[in-house]
């Protein structure tokens, strides 16, 4: 049986406290997971604070540099273990995961550490009273000990999100990869020991949250700042938690996106998009669309468009050509999402496609599956529309001009995402003025350039990381005044 240890001050750490890690693709006990008390918590966050105060910090940015990049080269080396281990915890198709998630986590390491050693800092000289000169300069410090809570949508690609800029910018991390999806966080672990990074500046910790290592270590008053990834509910838990001390947080929480077809979009194209939007990696991603109002001359075409689009996705397990739909997380998630499947038809939903469970073959019978699902005819005030469900499924509703359809996009507690359908230039840019989320695609969805800004508004979020953006989070910036 295979073993995730925690990974503390450059050693693999077991415990006599161990969890089941179990493939959703057919419920199988894969390996299991040594969950850290307090007593590895703190050995983590001493070895993060000794790293920071030792030879990490004192290394010049060049060498981090060559090092990080190191860290990006050993995990393409080693692309497969990454991609299987991946596949196993998640179940997602091979086809997304080696396309996305593998490549955009090796690059992560590299994008960061080009961007912190390119990245200036502001100067400005001024005239001083008694008619003299001053300049001052921005100096930037590494914020210290980052704690990095993780979801389990896309693990590695989210954990090295913010593992990358955060070693860029010279800081010690402990991770705590979410309890569904152990195994690459901890793969990590080998890559930092074969390319020489220092003991103490990546350490993982597992477990669960509450009365689990995420809060034993979110708490820990040596923690210096906490970067998170997961549910609204979760961040003010531990906003709380960062309360004390007042440490800075850095949040990406849930989002009930938009999506927003007018008339005269690329038909095809549209359609495309949302049938990506809705349902890749089966509705669990947080920029996904589970919203989508299209304009009315278009709405019946459309709906009959993207339910062929659905009821076209092959369902089964990752390795399975041509398979563009795997299972859900986990039994609670699929619970979770069939008991919003339940709701829509008590609220009286037309239910266009899907809405249960797909039959599958026996072997596969005790995975997480669900049918993506399209409804159409709910007020905007049902359970579907209003809360996240982070499944394969979205509600399409008709509208009329474009103030409607902002009005439609803007009425929720979330601000994270939207993706936009218009050839019209003018309406492009003012949905794009008008509609309240940190991330707004036209003609695009999930389309990434990572020097951009990423975040979200409202309950989806707090700060921006991305580019020079994700210094504002892992630096201390500090303003040095010269009188000359
Ligand atoms: P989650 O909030 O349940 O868990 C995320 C992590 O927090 C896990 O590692 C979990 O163990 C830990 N945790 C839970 N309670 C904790 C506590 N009290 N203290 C410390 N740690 C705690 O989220 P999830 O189910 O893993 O992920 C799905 C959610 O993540 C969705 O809401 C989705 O929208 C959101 N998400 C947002 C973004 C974004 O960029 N905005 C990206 C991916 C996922
Ligand atoms: O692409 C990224 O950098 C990113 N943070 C994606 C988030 C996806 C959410 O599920």
């Amino acid at each position: 049986m295979k073993q995730f240890h925690n990974f503390i001050n450059g050693e693999f750490v077991a415990t006599s406290k161990t969890f089941e890690n179990r493939t959703p693709v057919d419920n199988q006990v894969i390996g299991l997971v040594h969950e850290a008390g307090k007593v590895e918590v703190d050995a983590a966050v001493k070895a993060a604070r000794a790293a920071v105060d030792g030879e990490w910090g004192r290394m010049s940015v060049v060498k981090r540099v060559e090092l990080l990049h190191a860290v990006a080269d050993e995990i393409n080396r080693r692309f497969d273990d990454f991609l299987a281990a991946e596949l196993a915890d998640t179940g997602k198709p091979h086809s997304l995961a080696s396309h996305i998630d593998i490549p955009r986590g090796a690059a992560n390491f590299k994008i960061f550490a080009d961007i912190v050693k390119n990245a200036p800092t502001e100067s400005f000289q001024m005239t001083t009273p008694d008619g003299g000169t001053a300049i001052s300069y921005g100096v930037r410090s590494p914020l210290g000990v980052v704690a990095v809570v993780c979801p389990w949508n896309l693990p590695l690609l989210l954990m090295t999100w913010k593992v990358g800029p955060a070693l860029a910018c010279g800081n010690a991390v402990i991770v705590k990869p979410s309890e569904e999806t152990p195994a690459t966080a901890t793969l990590l672990g080998e890559v930092m020991n074969t390319v020489g990074i220092p003991k103490g500046v990546y350490n993982v910790v597992h477990g669960f949250g509450p009365n689990s290592a995420g809060e034993f270590l979110t708490t820990h008053p040596e923690v210096d700042g906490i970067t998170f990834t997961g549910e609204t509910r979760t961040g003010e838990a531990i906003m709380a938690a960062a309360a004390k001390g007042v440490r800075p947080v850095s949040f990406e929480l849930g989002g009930k996106n938009a999506g927003i077809v007018f008339a005269d979009a690329d038909f095809d194209k549209a359609v495309a998009g949302i049938t990506r939007s809705a349902f890749e990696n089966c509705g669990q991603v947080c920029l996904g669309t589970e919203r989508v109002y299209v304009q009315r001359p278009v709405f019946d075409k459309f709906v009959a468009a993207l339910k062929a689009k659905a009821e076209s996705l092959k369902i089964g397990p990752p390795n399975e050509p041509g398979v563009g739909l795997g299972p859900l997380i986990s039994a609670e998630h699929k619970q979770k999402v069939l008991s919003y499947y339940d709701k829509a038809r008590a609220e009286g939903a037309i239910i266009v496609t899907g809405g249960g469970s797909p039959t599958m073959p026996a072997e596969l019978a005790n995975g997480h599956w669900v049918q993506p699902t399209i409804w159409t005819g709910l007020p905007e005030t049902a359970s579907v529309i209003r809360e996240e469900i982070f499944g394969p499924c979205c509600h399409i509703a008709p509208f009329d001009t474009a103030e409607e359809a902002i009005a439609l996009a803007n009425n929720t507690q979330y601000g994270l995402a939207t993706t936009i359908w218009t050839s019209n230039l003018s309406t492009a840019h003012q949905m794009a003025a008008s509609v309240q989320v940190g991330l707004c695609w036209i003609n695009s969805w999930f389309l990434r350039d990572l020097r951009t800004a990423f975040g979200g508004s409202k309950a989806s979020g707090i700060g921006r990381e991305g580019g020079v953006h994700s210094l504002e989070f892992y630096t201390d910036l500090r303003n040095v005044m010269i009188k000359l």
